[in-house]
């Protein structure tokens, strides 16, 4: 699968891309990256990619003329090599929010390409003429698409089979079974008079697996109270966290 990002800060995202499991995956030709700088498609002598924005207002706004040119160069590119024409990603707070129903959605495309936009945002004209999806990775505002397009990419790129070392598939639930996860610990057994909880020592795996589901549903209750109420919990489960909630009032 191949990410094309368009962006004006290609050393940014090449960085974030380069390290970790997308590093090696990218390495073991997985995963591909293409990341162009808009820059490089201004046709302005002094090589300007923003300007005013109609109708006054503060702040800058990306022109039409680079990105669509920089989209253009490619599509091009991908076409010839027998794809389809791409969706393309445009990363801002008014798009949809991300989440993982849509990511397995975008793993399943040969190639997909994000746009990130800078200052005040992008001349709609060419959001219009290039932009499939718009999307938002949640209700903050970050000062670029970079960082969200990385994150999304990040997500996508886990469910490519191969990315992850493990022969396990992702898990692509939002959360298994609607639980966070419960607490870990490695050695040693004792850190600064703090001990790893004794059921964990204990060899038991089925004391061991019941202690694990129920700090889930602690946390989940304590943090995500909306996953609770659809989490897939047995009756012996559902019990025990009715009478959690019950000595907590
Ligand atoms: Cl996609 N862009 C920016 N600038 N801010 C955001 C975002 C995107 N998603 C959440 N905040």
């Amino acid at each position: 699968m191949k990410f094309h990002v368009m962006t004006l800060f290609p050393e940014m995202v090449e960085h974030g891309l380069n390290t970790s499991i997308l590093g090696r995956a990218r390495q073991k030709n997985i995963i591909a990256f293409d990341v162009v700088d808009i820059r490089d498609y201004t046709l302005d002598k002094h090589r300007r990619v923003d300007d005013y924005p109609y109708g006054g207002g503060a702040g800058m706004v990306m022109a039409a003329e680079p990105v669509v040119r920089c989209y253009r160069a490619i599509e091009e590119k991908i076409l010839a090599s027998g794809c389809k024409k791409p969706r393309v990603i445009y990363l801002t707070p008014q798009g949809q929010t991300f989440h993982q129903e849509l990511a397995k959605e975008f793993a399943t495309e040969e190639e997909l390409v994000f746009l990130c936009g800078h200052y005040e945002g992008i001349d709609e004209r060419a959001i219009e003429t290039i932009v499939t999806d718009q999307v938002s990775i949640g209700d903050y505002v970050l000062t670029g698409g970079e960082l969200p397009a990385m994150v999304m990419i990040d997500v996508i790129a886990r469910l490519v089979p191969g990315v992850l070392n493990n022969g396990e598939s992702p898990e692509v639930e939002t959360f298994h079974d609607n639980l966070l996860e419960y607490p870990q610990y490695t050695r040693p057994e004792i850190f600064e008079g703090k001990k790893v909880p004794e059921v964990l020592l204990s060899g038991h795996h089925a004391k061991i697996e019941e202690w694990r589901r129920r700090q889930s549903m602690i946390r989940t209750d304590a943090v995500r109270p909306d996953l609770i109420e659809q989490a897939n919990l047995t009756k012996k489960e559902w019990e025990f966290y009715k009478n959690y909630k019950e000595s907590q009032s």
